[in-house]
């Protein structure tokens, strides 16, 4: 039969090597039957498991399992409670696998040092992802990219010998230090195991530079060799930089494992071009082709589901990520993504899907602080309508097995014009045809699709694409063909029931094979039908939603035909659990759902007033919603009903932050400051890739162990009579700046210039700030404060991370004298929030961010406040909330001010570094504050060190807490932890 033609080697995992690794040994192998019902959702259940693939997808257990997958950054998210409402909230809309970088810098302060605990703790994520039944693709760099500081290398990383990113014996010794540490984590979540949900693990990132010399070649096999040795089962891959057919199987060496090596590429492609074809079934894709790897899986490793948006207002470049989610709205996500589904890829993974706050100093230069990505859930966890065709496609996947199991078929003509691009796919196995229809032009279109010898017509809206399935199962009826998009298929209870979307009053044809005619009920909608010649014909019109019960014809088993219009849709929650499959409809969102006894037991959110409506197994008559019991009754729907709707999210009432306290710092510009404690900056070498000039000591920040945020250099010098200026250069990242005083007086302060779209990936920003000075012979001080911003990426593999930040140099034009440095930048990295967490400021060394820190003595101010010079000001105030236990409010901050006024600040929450504002470069005034690191019922400190150019008046203008999204639910939130003054890191 069908299976024999097939090869199953590539399955890997201790079942498929026969290892007996403890617990039951029982081993979930069918490999016999790929194509039969989908796997349950994993867990962490204590069972051997394997885990492998053939050229048309992952088989897990044996079992076809498309991934459709989304990107989710743990660090980007400091609040370990909310991890499993965004889990949830990707479950419930149709993901089935969570990708994760893990960044290497988040959780190294220092060679050799690698924290994993609170905010920081994988262990606990990797639990989390498994309990809500996700797959998980780990991919812990060691180099991530990701737009964040040095690409997840550690600052402590710059100041070592070796290149990065090749078989460099020091920079492997660094890297296998960073893999035993995550790989012992990662272990214990092998889906091979049982022990959680792993099932793919990524080597490297978009590692395109070094692909045929042999520190490259070598450098993949060495981390190939450390993984496996490490105990990671899993199939292993990488994520080429476009389809290049870069470290495709067998380009390098595996051990002899070339079975267990996938090749994965990334797809970035332009909105406002068609979408691209991958070559997958021939020649024609881009570069590689179909030669790229024909015998692995099309797997797109990373997909761009938004965009990350640059520092600056419209004008510079960023746009903020309104326009980001604009641009990639629902129907680019469904073009894209079925274009992509229509070239056989079947591993998919959405980046980002929930792109969370780069906060701290994590952002790269290129970024500012939000990374909401213009995903599918904002940044302030709040769904967007992109999620519409995500939840359609990935239901569909998970619950239609047959797609992961496609060959392309003849090419049909589907007329409406050049524009209108038609797939056409079959499965062998079952003769399930799928046809993509695709819209590249702005007006609507009519695709005329030929099935079963006749003629469907499809409307197709401009920029837009519609999946058409023909010859499909439904249970124990088949259907013909439907113009209606299929989103499920589940059999729940005593029927079968199928799913259908579209626009909203969008009229579709749905034909199902009858053999006899059968009883058909109009439960609800728009819906008429006809029997003739063995079909079942029903034409309805898309509007809420519409069901019709469909019964008898020699059919024992019921099917309920459900037809949801796009907001309908996302409004239905399949939820697969031990005791069978449950569909739910109503709720903002399902979270958890399982029998007990009689009852259905439900978590979830609602907004607004929900109906609540729940299709479970046998035998189940009640319904408790968030623990308490409601109200139902039994339907013709065959549904449990609620008799009243549920209650949608209660007022959310915020204060005004009021009762402001200021103090001004930077006491390092004074003559008579000590700073005897400070280091000299006295070294003469670095490994920096910027080049210290003759004569000069190294005034590199890393090179004295200060890594991020802000750093203060104060020089002494003497025998500088008759000079007309001071010079110094520096770099800093873009958006960086330097300010100087001497002996106590102001000189000015240099900005790096805003760049443009054009130059914002221009990586190293130096320059050098001139300043006019008339000195007597001395001694003088010259102050110094460097706002660096990060390290760059590394995506060139040529230790751009490793460009020097700081001072470079001082040179006086008339006088030559020797300038003895000191150098100052964060304290100890604090041992709760992390290393990326400070800079350097006066403030920050002395706990002036902290919950507690005395500032009694500070002086009371108003804001908004106009005030003007050089130098760094704080403010802080408290706030409390009462905000609804039962209500999840997402909360975030509001600065705004004359875009005139040259200040910025850094936002401290609860002593939590939650980013950076720029007052005169934006686009970001909203900035989100996590509930955990945010007590939502309680009290919060607030800080703001405000760092003034002194060439405009400064702020701040209005700061204001506002309410992002709200809802009835939620997860439980554990307060992080957050240490107050005195703190044993100052
Ligand atoms: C690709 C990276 O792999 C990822 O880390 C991230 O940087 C992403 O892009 C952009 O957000 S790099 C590719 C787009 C050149």
């Amino acid at each position: 039969m069908a299976m024999s033609r097939r090869t199953f080697h590539m399955i890997t995992g201790t079942a498929a090597l026969g290892l007996a690794l403890g617990g039951s040994g029982e081993v979930h192998a069918d490999v016999s039957a790929p194509t039969g019902p989908p796997p349950d959702p994993p867990r962490a259940d204590g069972r051997a498991h394997t885990v492998g693939f053939d050229r048309y997808s992952m088989l897990v257990d044996g079992r076809r399992v498309v991934l459709w997958s989304g990107e989710m950054h743990p660090f980007r998210l400091p609040s370990p409670s909310l991890w499993r409402d965004v889990l949830q909230k990707m479950r419930g809309h149709g993901y089935n696998t969570v990708s994760v970088y893990v960044a290497w810098n988040f959780h190294s302060s220092a060679p050799g040092h690698h924290d994993f605990t609170r905010v920081r703790d994988l262990d606990l994520f990797l639990r989390t992802a498994a309990e809500t039944g996700l797959y998980v693709t780990l991919r812990p760099g060691p180099y991530i990219n990701a737009e964040v500081d040095a690409g997840g290398f550690p600052g402590w990383l710059t100041a070592t010998p070796g290149t990065a990113r090749t078989s460099d014996p020091t920079y492997l010794g660094h890297v296998d230090e960073w893999l035993t540490a995550v790989n012992r984590i990662a272990v214990r979540h092998l889906y091979t195991r049982g022990g959680g949900t792993i099932v793919l693990y990524q080597l490297e990132n978009e590692y395109a530079n070094h692909v045929t010399e042999a520190a490259g070649r070598d450098y993949m096999a060495h981390l190939y060799d450390k993984v496996r040795a490490d105990g990671i089962d899993v199939p292993l891959f990488h994520n080429d930089k476009g389809r290049n057919g870069y470290w495709a199987p067998g380009t390098f060496d595996t051990g002899g494992e070339r079975g267990r090596w996938l090749y994965g590429f990334d797809g970035y492609p332009s909105p406002f071009r068609p979408p691209p074809d991958w070559g997958y079934f021939g020649p024609g894709g881009t570069k590689g082709g179909s030669t790229a790897s024909p015998d692995t899986p099309g797997f797109l490793a990373e997909f761009g589901g938004g965009w990350f948006d640059p520092w600056g207002g419209a004008e510079f470049g960023g746009k903020g990520y309104a326009e980001s989610r604009r641009t990639r709205d629902a129907a680019y996500e469904r073009r894209f993504h079925l274009t992509n589904l229509a070239n056989g890829i079947k591993i998919h993974n959405v980046y980002m899907t929930f792109g969370g706050t780069s906060w701290g100093w994590l952002p790269a230069p290129v970024v500012y602080t939000s990374y909401d990505y213009g995903a599918a859930l904002d940044e302030a966890r709040q769904p967007t309508a992109k999620l519409v065709p995500m939840h359609q496609i990935g239901h569909l996947l998970h619950t239609v097995p047959e797609l992961a199991e496609l060959d392309r078929a003849e090419d049909v003509d589907v007329g409406g014009g050049p524009a209108l691009r038609a797939y056409h796919l079959v499965n062998p196995d079952t003769g399930t045809h799928v046809h993509v229809l695709r819209n590249d032009s702005t007006g609507e279109a009519e695709a005329a699709v030929p099935v079963a010898g006749t003629t469907v017509r499809v409307p197709v809206p401009g920029l837009d694409a519609r999946l058409l399935a023909a010859g499909m199962s439904l249970g124990r009826r088949t259907l013909r063909y439907s113009s209606a998009q299929p989103m499920l298929r589940l059999a729940v209870g005593r029927q079968d029931l199928a799913v259908f979307t579209g626009r909203s009053g969008e009229v579709t044809t749905t034909v199902l094979e009858c053999a006899r005619e059968p009883r058909v009920t109009v439960l609800e909608g728009d819906a008429a039908h006809t029997y003739a010649q063995g079909t079942l014909r029903l034409d309805v019109r898309l509007g809420g939603l519409v069901r019709v019960l469909v019964e008898g014809g020699g059919v024992a088993r019921p099917l309920l035909l459900l037809l949801a219009d796009d907001e309908t849709s996302v409004r239905l929650w399949p939820h697969h659990t031990p005791s069978g499959p449950f569909l739910v409809h109503g709720p903002a969102l399902l979270r958890t759902a399982q029998r007990r006894g009689t009852t259905a037991q439900l978590t979830g959110d609602t907004v607004d007033d929900a109906d609540l409506e729940v299709w479970a197994p046998p035998g189940v008559t009640e319904v408790v919603w968030n623990g308490a019991p409601v109200p139902a009754r039994g339907t013709a729907s065959g549904s449990v009903r609620a008799t009243r709707r549920l209650p949608g999210a209660a007022p959310v009432r915020l204060p005004a932050l009021t009762g402001w306290r200021r103090r001004a710092e930077s006491p390092e510009a004074a003559v008579d400051f000590d700073d005897s404690a400070w280091r000299t900056a006295d070294r003469t070498t670095s490994y920096a890739t910027t080049p210290v000039p003759a004569g000069q000591p190294v005034l590199f920040a890393d090179d004295y162990g200060f890594h991020y945020g802000d750093v203060w250099y104060r020089g002494r010098f003497e025998g500088a009579a008759g000079a007309a200026s001071v010079s110094l250069a520096y770099v800093s990242g873009t958006q960086g700046l330097l300010m100087a005083w001497l002996d106590g007086k102001p000189l000015g302060t240099h900005r790096m210039p805003v760049p443009d779209a054009k130059t914002v990936r221009r990586g190293t920003w130096s320059a050098t700030a001139t300043f006019p000075i008339a000195p007597g012979d001395g001694p003088h001080v010259l102050s110094v404060l460097v706002r660096r911003m990060q390290h760059d990426e590394d995506g060139g593999a040529n230790d751009s991370h490793k460009a020097g930040r700081g001072l470079v140099s001082v040179a006086f034009d008339g006088a030559s004298p020797a300038v003895r440095w000191r150098i100052q930048g964060e304290a100890a990295p604090d041992p709760v929030r992390g290393p990326l967490n400070n800079g350097g400021l006066y403030g920050e060394r002395h706990g002036w961010h902290l919950p507690g820190f005395p500032d009694g003595d500070w002086e009371a101010v108003p804001l908004p406040r106009t005030e003007r010079g050089q130098g760094v000001v704080w403010y802080r105030t408290r706030f409390r909330l009462a905000v609804d236990p039962g209500t999840d409010a997402s909360i975030g901050l509001t600065l705004a001010d004359d875009p005139a006024r040259a200040y910025r600040a850094q936002i401290f929450l609860n002593g939590w570094n939650m980013g950076q504002y720029i007052n005169d470069v934006g686009p970001q005034h909203t900035f989100v504050l996590p509930n955990g690191v945010l007590d939502t019922r309680g009290p919060n400190t607030l800080a703001l060190a405000v760092l003034a150019d002194g060439t405009t008046p400064s702020g701040p203008g209005t700061v204001e807490l506002t309410l992002l999204g709200r809802a009835a639910g939620g997860v439980p939130v554990t307060l992080v932890d957050s240490p107050g003054f005195p703190s044993r890191s100052l």
